[in-house]
């Protein structure tokens, strides 16, 4: 096993990212064989509790307000409604079920009591509960913990350099803080970014070097690829090569070894070869459903088959035991 380490230079980062191409996937696939089962894959589902309307000005997202993207504003679902989507998901075969509300923050109402009863209640089915809500207090965190709610997802999004770029709204710090009031709180922390922003190299070292040097490293770290979507000021971004997300997933899974790497949103573009290399490269958890929180993402029958051609196999919930109780990880011997 190699050691996890929290105090990675941006150097040492770079030299992993650039090493050439085949290279950096056997490194990454061997760190990943010592420290997960090789071919099992944590599949979350997701749903967007409350859409559209946001405040925030996130240059990708099709849910500010501000930009005219088509999506259509739906208040907060009801919590019956909730359950049912999650008790399908859970059917089909989904271990983690997610719940995304377009909101900048928390506020303490009526709102967020329903939000506490929505975790309660996917909790019951005895599936890991994710929410994402934009930022949290300490406070509403212990709430969320009290609750049941396992994993709470907050993305950096980029490096603390590009992040002006995207967001006006809030800062890199804020991100930083709300990833601590979760950590403290005990519940398992989500957080990684996106590529295909208008980036340089140096940013996404930049992203990967944060988020390593965590003072524990999150749990999950989802790589997305912008999903471009008309009306958003990103909308003509050119696609990010395969490659260069192939070397951001291996980048992530060695100097975060333990870490859940996601291959989040951006796969209806990948072919199934190219899906394999990455998680050849490390990746080891994916969101399946036919929709994320507002776009397209690959049909489930279309990536119950990719599993059977590839051998992959889905992820039991809590097989990772809760993040409170670190100690009970199951172990496993390397293929
Ligand atoms: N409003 C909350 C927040 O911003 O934290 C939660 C929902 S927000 C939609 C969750 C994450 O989705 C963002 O942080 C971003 O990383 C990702 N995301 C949003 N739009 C995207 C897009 N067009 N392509 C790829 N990822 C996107
Ligand atoms: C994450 O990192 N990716 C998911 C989840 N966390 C909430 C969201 C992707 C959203 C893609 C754009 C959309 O569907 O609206
Ligand atoms: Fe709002 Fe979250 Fe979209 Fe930003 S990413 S505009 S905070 S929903």
């Amino acid at each position: 096993m190699v050691d996890i380490r929290h105090n990675w230079t941006r150097e040492e980062i770079k030299a992993i990212y650039d090493r050439p191409l085949l290279k950096l996937v056997l490194e990454a696939a061997n760190v990943h064989n010592e420290h997960h089962v090789f071919g099992e894959v944590q599949v979350s589902s997701l749903l967007s509790i409350k859409t559209g309307g946001c405040s925030e000005d996130c240059a990708y997202c099709p849910q500010a307000a501000r930009y005219q993207t088509g999506v259509k504003v739906q208040a907060l679902m009801k919590t019956d409604e909730v359950l049912e989507a999650a008790s399908a998901a859970k059917a089909g075969g989904a271990s983690r079920f997610c719940m995304g509300a377009a909101w900048r923050e928390v506020r303490d109402n009526s709102d967020f009591d329903r939000v506490i009863d929505m975790v309660k209640a996917v909790n019951s089915l005895d599936m890991e509960v994710c929410c994402t809500l934009g930022m949290i207090t300490a406070n509403q965190a212990e709430r969320l913990a009290d609750a049941g709610l396992y994993a709470y997802n907050h993305n950096i999004d980029t490096s603390e350099e590009h992040y002006g770029e995207i967001i006006s709204t809030r800062t890199f710090d804020d991100r930083l803080n709300t990833l601590s009031n979760v950590r403290k709180a005990g519940i398992s922390v989500c957080s990684g970014g996106i590529i295909g922003l208008g980036e340089k190299e140096d940013d996404r070292i930049g992203m990967l070097l944060t988020l390593a040097n965590l003072p524990e490293h999150p749990e999950s770290v989802p790589i997305n690829t912008l999903v471009p979507v008309a009306g958003t000021p990103l909308a003509e971004n050119v696609k990010v090569p395969f490659d260069e997300l192939v070397r951001m997933i291996a980048t992530a899974r060695i100097v975060m070894p333990d870490a859940a790497v996601r291959l989040s949103a951006g796969r209806l573009e990948l072919s199934v070869a190219e899906q394999a290399m990455c998680f050849m490269a490390g990746a080891n958890s994916i969101f399946a459903g036919d929709k994320l929180l507002t776009t397209p993402n690959p049909e489930f029958n279309s990536d119950m088959e990719m599993f059977r051609i590839l051998g992959l196999k889905p992820k039991a919930a809590f097989a990772d035991g809760h993040p409170k109780n670190k100690q009970n990880k199951l172990q496993h011997e390397p293929a």
